[in-house]
């Protein structure tokens, strides 16, 4: 095993600079620079010198050995003064040591899941608490990196392998006067499963929109003042706006945090029927936009309304909040129905800025009713979602083949583990066989 250094905080001016070392050799590049090792865990001020005994910093200085430590292997942490000459000079020493060589990208994760720290879920966790841009990304992040996730997973795979710890008995003893019921209670085992892992697998979209924020579109016809409604949610003029129709070509995305819930939202070229064909490459990208979205805001003008433009109401379904633009053109808020095709209805003026305040609730309310974190750790990425539902299926598989040689409905049981330990990164299924058998006392 190689020992890696790497500058662990921001690149650039700072108060502090934090450098990590890992593997076998951070001790003695730590007590090198140092001088001597300071306590386990315990912050020591330190003046670190170079080989040559020229004055590196006035630093702090931590030591973890291993494998009480982040990557589970010794580590060493130099907290420095933040100015880039002094993260140069101390990296340049710490190459200069033999054995120590810089690390690569990600590697002192690696380490730690290579050495049972963290498992895959944990990992990816570590990357979205770092990216974590809203309070409530931050939350979900945090819980999974407290391994939420990872202990639910886990805990369903020990069923399952529990269930196969029985069938598996029923195979191999069946000679033997084993209780009749073994593959019984393996298929009670399985059917409690099922529905707690349907019910992840539903919840799971909940998890990735809050990990990528709720994908959310402007629609409208040319001129309806999408652009300006979006500068006036993104408070500030990220898109062009100009009273030429056409303006808006391509797709332009702001983040918008409300109250924690984190939306990105998509303003885009004007929609417009052209002989019942959709047509200009603009408009293709704004219809793609809408396909994928989790949320449309369907733009219509006050000054016509309720007559609506039918090219933007065509996009009109549960997943859209219709807003009605430019009422300062009309006195105000036309009076009448808030809803249309079954959807609420606000009514704004992107000039004034009237009825901004109940569009962003509208907005907040919706959002989270797609991000609420619930009650069971969420899944927050498509591979989570699909290895569950994997899962399942293959669980599935076990109960509907009823009649099938047990050795083959084993086979469901150990892919059904199989796609679950792909989640946490744990694939061996043979070893928790050996754990699961020693509790499972035949023969006794
Ligand atoms: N009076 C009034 N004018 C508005 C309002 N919102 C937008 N406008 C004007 O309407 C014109 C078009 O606004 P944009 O925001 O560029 O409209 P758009 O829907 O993005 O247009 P395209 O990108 O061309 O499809 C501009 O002259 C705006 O100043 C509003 O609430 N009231
Ligand atoms: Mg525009």
């Amino acid at each position: 095993v190689s020992t890696v250094f790497a500058l662990s905080s921001g690149r650039g001016r700072a108060a502090i600079a934090v450098v990590r070392v890992t593997g076998p050799r951070a001790g003695t590049a730590l007590a090198a620079l140092a001088d001597a090792l300071p306590p386990p865990r315990a912050a020591k001020p330190s003046r670190l010198t170079a080989v040559d005994g020229r004055a590196i910093d006035a630093a702090l200085v931590l030591w973890f050995p291993g494998p009480a430590s982040a990557t589970g292997e010794d580590v060493a942490e130099f907290h420095v003064h933040g100015g880039p000459a002094v993260v140069e000079c101390l990296l340049t020493e710490l190459g200069a040591l033999p054995g120590l060589i810089p690390a690569e990208p990600g590697e002192f994760t690696r380490r730690a899941f290579q050495n049972g720290k963290l498992d895959l879920t944990q990992v990816e966790a570590l990357a979205d608490t770092i990216a974590a841009e809203t309070e409530a990304q931050r939350v979900q992040a945090v819980r999974q990196l407290e391994g939420e996730l990872g202990r639910l997973v886990e805990y369903w795979r020990e069923e399952v392998l529990r269930a196969l710890a029985h069938v598996e008995a029923a195979i191999d003893f069946a000679e033997d006067d084993l209780p009749a019921d073994v593959a019984a209670a393996a298929e009670a085992r399985v059917r409690r499963l099922i529905p707690q892992m349907d019910k992840s697998v539903h919840d799971a979209v909940r998890g990735e929109c809050l990990r990528g924020g709720v994908q959310a579109v402007l629609l409208g016809a040319p001129n309806v003042g999408k652009s300006s409604v979006f500068n006036r949610l993104a408070r500030r003029d990220a898109a062009i706006v100009s009273p030429t129709a056409g303006t808006t070509r391509d797709v332009v995305e702001v983040h918008l945090d409300l109250s924690g819930a984190p939306l990105l939202l998509a303003d885009t070229a004007g929609l417009r029927e052209i002989g019942d064909q959709i047509e200009g490459e603009g408009m293709r990208r704004a219809v793609a936009r809408a396909e994928d979205a989790d949320l449309k805001l369907a733009l219509f003008d006050a000054t016509a309304w309720p007559v609506t433009d039918a090219a933007t109401r065509a996009h009109v379904d549960g997943k859209t909040v219709i807003v009605v633009n430019k009422t300062d053109l009309v006195g105000g808020p036309p009076p009448g129905s808030a809803i249309l095709d079954g959807r609420p209805v606000r009514f704004v003026s992107a000039r004034t800025g009237a009825g901004f305040e109940e569009l962003l609730a509208l907005l907040e309310t919706e959002v989270a009713a797609r991000t609420g974190l619930t009650e069971e750790p969420g899944l927050s990425r498509a591979r989570h979602r699909e290895a569950l539902a994997a899962s399942a299926g293959h669980l599935r598989g076990f109960l509907e083949d009823a009649a099938a040689p047990l050795e083959l409905r084993a086979e469901e049981l150990r892919l059904a583990a199989r796609a679950l330990g792909r989640i946490t990164g744990r694939v061996g299924v043979e070893d928790m066989l050996d754990f699961v058998f020693s509790e499972f006392c035949i023969g006794k």
